[in-house]
């Protein structure tokens, strides 16, 4: 079995302490991945002082220069794709469709970093005073400290960390322990397009690592995605240490169905946002919103069809939902089943592990249906993150939309009707990030702001232009060519 390293310094190395932890294949166990660093402060210390080196050199650097590296990346991406795919589903379980797609959501964060070299725009305006020139421009902050979750593992790392190298920062990542293959493999890929070595610092392992990187005094700029309660704690961490911080947490998404809707087209919507990524992302259809009108008829389309869905290993041509990403994860989705029943709602279909040959080695879970489910039950309003689906029946669109509103998230949503009355109001009133008209919860794109409102986040995005503002400081120069004192505010001319 391979042991991995970490990448501090410039160099592979082992972890200081000797300690390491296995990755195994969440679709058969037996097929053990490598052993990765369980590293610790000492690790970390190390790769903040190897980053304020590689911040000097790199913060100097032109930002169309940074942006070539980054288009360097996307070529690699472009180049090794398929093979990518492949790690990432043995690692982390999703189909390979969704690996690729994951791979590929990379490709265009590289490709759009690449160009906002270009841009990374200040702007210029007129000052109050004659002959004096105002204006403003980005300078980059300093060591960044990234964490990141396993349902993406390449693609939301992406999202961080090439904007943040984009802006002429020095990054450490702390890769979540699910998915230590794919980053070392990410990081192969920066070195390989030209980033200067001591840029980019890796540094594996779990919440001790993660602690580590947040306390650690140089780190100024942390970005997490991840469970509202690490979220809650890294949030305690940087109020106090007065860091920059951008946190991407939990979800509890709706899909609204409503009489008038397109219901082959809910259905397809449905099963992809619910049970795509075996239910999984932070995107995720959890709740379905059906209007009285068609609340029967449309729960037998969706109960027929997931009943459908093809259960197995990823790798596999034919699989249409993969495991869980461990065990833990899979006895939590499987205590859900006893909450939901033990507050009075049924389960239609799912609600047992996956059986049957091929499943035995993997955590397999029956996509599930809850029906029933009234509003302010708990798997109506606390994330599940499994394919798991909790159906409420409503009489109109407003009673629709307050039942959406009415979690602590606020992350996406999605509404299927043909009244376009209906699809402004529901994007005006949606308390969401995101919010898809005839489409569903999952699917953002790279080149649009990515977050949510509520206990989703803390006000950033991430994604398109808006990142930029987080992994940049703006600031501002006054040039006064006037030859006089011209005071600001008390010399005015009106
Ligand atoms: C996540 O689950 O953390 O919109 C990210 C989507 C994907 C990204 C999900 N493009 O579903």
């Amino acid at each position: 079995m391979p042991d991995f390293k970490n990448f501090i310094a410039g160099a592979w190395v082992p972890p200081s302490a000797g300690a390491y932890f296995e990755n195994t294949n969440p679709a058969d166990t037996r097929d053990v991945i490598g052993r990765f660093p369980q590293s610790g402060p000492e690790d970390v210390a190390r790769a903040a002082a190897s980053a304020r080196k590689g911040f000097a050199l790199w913060s100097r650097t032109p930002a169309p220069v940074r942006g070539q590296v980054l288009q360097r990346v996307g070529d690699l991406l472009v180049k090794k794709k398929e093979d990518l795919a492949r790690a990432m589903t043995r690692e982390m379980g999703k189909v390979l469709l969704e690996t690729r797609g994951d791979v590929q959501e990379g490709i265009d964060t590289a490709y759009y970093a690449h160009t906002e070299g270009r841009r990374l725009f200040g702007r210029t305006v007129p000052s109050e005073l004659r002959n004096k020139w105002a204006m403003s421009f980005r300078r980059p902050i300093g060591t960044v400290g990234v964490i990141t979750p396993f349902n993406f593992p390449l693609a939301v790392p992406t999202w961080k960390i090439f904007p943040a190298l984009l802006c002429g920062n020095a990054v450490i990542w702390k890769p979540s322990e699910d998915v230590p293959h794919t980053a070392s493999l990410l990081v192969e890929i920066l070195l390989e397009a030209g980033l200067p070595p001591e840029v980019i610092q890796l540094v594996h392992g779990g919440g001790d690592a993660g602690k580590a990187l947040v306390e650690h005094p140089d780190v100024g700029v942390i970005s997490f995605t991840g469970s509202t309660d690490t979220g809650a704690s890294i949030g305690a961490t940087c109020g106090r240490m007065h860091k920059r911080l951008s946190l991407e947490m939990g979800g509890k998404n709706a899909m609204i169905v409503l009489d008038d809707a397109d219901l082959d087209l809910a259905l397809d919507g449905v099963l992809w946002g619910a049970f795509g990524t075996t239910g999984q992302r932070c995107t995720a259809t959890s709740r379905l919103i059906v209007q009285a009108g068609v609340h029967d008829r449309f729960v037998k389309m969706v109960a027929d069809r997931a009943l459908k869905l093809r259960l197995g290993p990823g790798l596999e041509a034919q699989t249409e939902v993969g495991p869980l990403i461990h065990e833990a994860s899979r006895d939590k989705v499987e205590a859900y089943v006893g909450i939901a029943k033990g507050e009075g709602a049924s389960v239609l279909i799912g609600g047992a592990r996956g059986q049957g040959a091929g499943l035995e080695r993997g955590w397999f879970f029956q996509p599930t249906l809850f029906v029933g489910v009234k509003p302010g039950m708990r798997v109506e309003q606390e994330e599940i993150f499994g394919p798991a689906l909790s159906v409420i029946k409503v009489k109109d669109l407003d009673e629709a939309v307050a039942v959406n509103n009415d979690v602590k998230y606020g992350l996406s949503s999605a509404l299927y009707s043909r009244d376009v009355n209906a699809a402004f109001r529901a994007l005006n009133e949606l308390d969401n990030g995101i919010t898809y008209v005839n489409a569903p919860t999952i699917g953002a794109e790279a080149h649009l702001p990515f977050g949510g409102v509520k206990q989703t986040g803390n006000g950033h995005r991430e994604g398109g232009w808006a990142v930029y503002d987080f992994y940049s400081e703006i600031k501002v120069g006054y040039v006064d060519y006037s030859g006089k004192l011209q005071r600001a505010q008390i010399d005015t001319e009106i």
